[in-house]
């Protein structure tokens, strides 16, 4: 019985050593150790012995059965971490490899136009506010001279929340509350981008919500020549110091006098083409001196201040800047229009 429990193990630790996988062990395990095996079997013969015998030969077969099962055990840890091995040499990250090229967005063409004609007016000494686009009748229209029942209102027609809640027309009201918080008694120096909201019908050059950008001044002594040098500063750092400007008598609600703003056509130098409707001149934008009525419902004392005002829409600005044809491109995202102007 001595050598059959000998025998099993050179053959079991054989058979261990040549297992090439975990599953070749389990089979060894069950094949040497399991309840149907040789080694069990033998244990069940020992009532066979005498009893001197059953004793040495019962520890024998446990012993035997430990080392098979200690063999099996190391043998298994060592699959395991040749497996292991085999794996991470396989996966290995080869960090010399060119990466993989990240996509770099850039700003929105409305945005870059925003900031630079913030940036310009910042240059001047203006301050950039803000204000709600959700709007009282009385910011909106009311403190810009425009009562209920004004004809100007139907060509601003909106969005109503309410009956005394709406969408804003236009950015003054930020100008108006800003005016308003003053006292009467303080210059103002000022300009505000924003959103607007007008119920109009998108097309190639309307849309519903657009974005406006107006300036105010208001101080002692403000004259109409402090709006054009302003102006000409802001054209010709926009445009470029060759463009010319012009003003001509134009009317809005809030201003008095009122004016328009053209600037020479750069494609035709002034002589006429399709781009200046043959005219020489592009409109950019409107402006004027604070109406009284406008100053003084601020809380300013017309006789004491005066003041400029002007507005202008960054798109057509843009537009005009990069022969953009269709205000919508500005608001449908197509990544091939934006992207042609990330390095502008
Ligand atoms: C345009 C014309 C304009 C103003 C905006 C203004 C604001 C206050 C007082 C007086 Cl608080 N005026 N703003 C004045 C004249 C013209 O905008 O064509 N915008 C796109």
């Amino acid at each position: 019985m001595k050598e059959r429990l000998e025998e099993l193990k050179q053959e079991a630790l054989a058979k261990v050593e040549q297992a090439d996988s975990v599953q070749g062990l389990k089979d060894v395990r069950v094949e040497y150790l399991g309840k149907k095996g040789p080694i069990t079997e033998v244990l069940r013969g020992m009532g066979k012995l005498s009893k001197e015998e059953r004793p040495v030969i019962g520890q024998l077969a446990n012993d035997v059965r430990e080392h098979i099962a200690q063999a099996i055990e190391t043998k298994q840890t060592a699959l395991e971490d040749a497996a292991l091995e085999k794996q991470l040499e396989e996966e290995s990250i080869d960090v010399t490899l060119p990466a993989r090229p990240v996509k770099i967005g850039g700003p929105h063409l409305l945005t870059s136009i925003v900031e630079e004609i913030e940036d310009l007016f910042i240059g001047m000494g203006f301050e950039i506010k803000e204000g709600p686009e959700v709007e009282t009748d009385y910011y909106n229209f009311e403190a810009l001279n425009l009562p209920k029942g004004h004809p100007a209102r139907d060509m601003q027609d909106s969005f109503y929340v309410t009956e005394e809640l709406l969408m804003r027309t236009h950015t003054s009201p930020v100008q108006a509350r800003t005016m308003g918080a003053k006292n009467g008694s303080e210059p103002v120096k000022m300009i505000c981008p924003g959103k607007v909201y007008r119920r109009d019908t998108d097309d190639a050059t309307h849309s519903h919500q657009f974005t406006q950008i107006e300036g105010l001044l208001v101080d002692k002594n403000v004259r109409m020549s402090d709006l054009k040098g302003v102006l000409n500063a802001f054209a010709k750092q926009m445009f470029g110091a060759d463009r010319e400007i012009r003003l001509r008598p134009s009317f809005f609600p809030f201003t008095e006098p009122s004016v328009e703003m053209d600037i020479s056509c750069k494609v035709c130098g002034g002589s006429g083409c399709s781009v200046c409707k043959g005219t020489g001149w592009i409109e950019i934008l409107g402006g004027g001196m604070v109406h009284p009525n406008v100053l003084e419902m601020a809380g300013y004392d017309p006789k004491e201040y005066s003041g400029f005002a002007f507005g202008m829409g960054p798109e057509r600005i843009a537009m005009l800047k990069y022969g953009v044809d269709d205000i919508r491109h500005f608001y449908t995202n197509d990544i091939r229009f934006l992207e042609q102007y990330h390095k502008a």
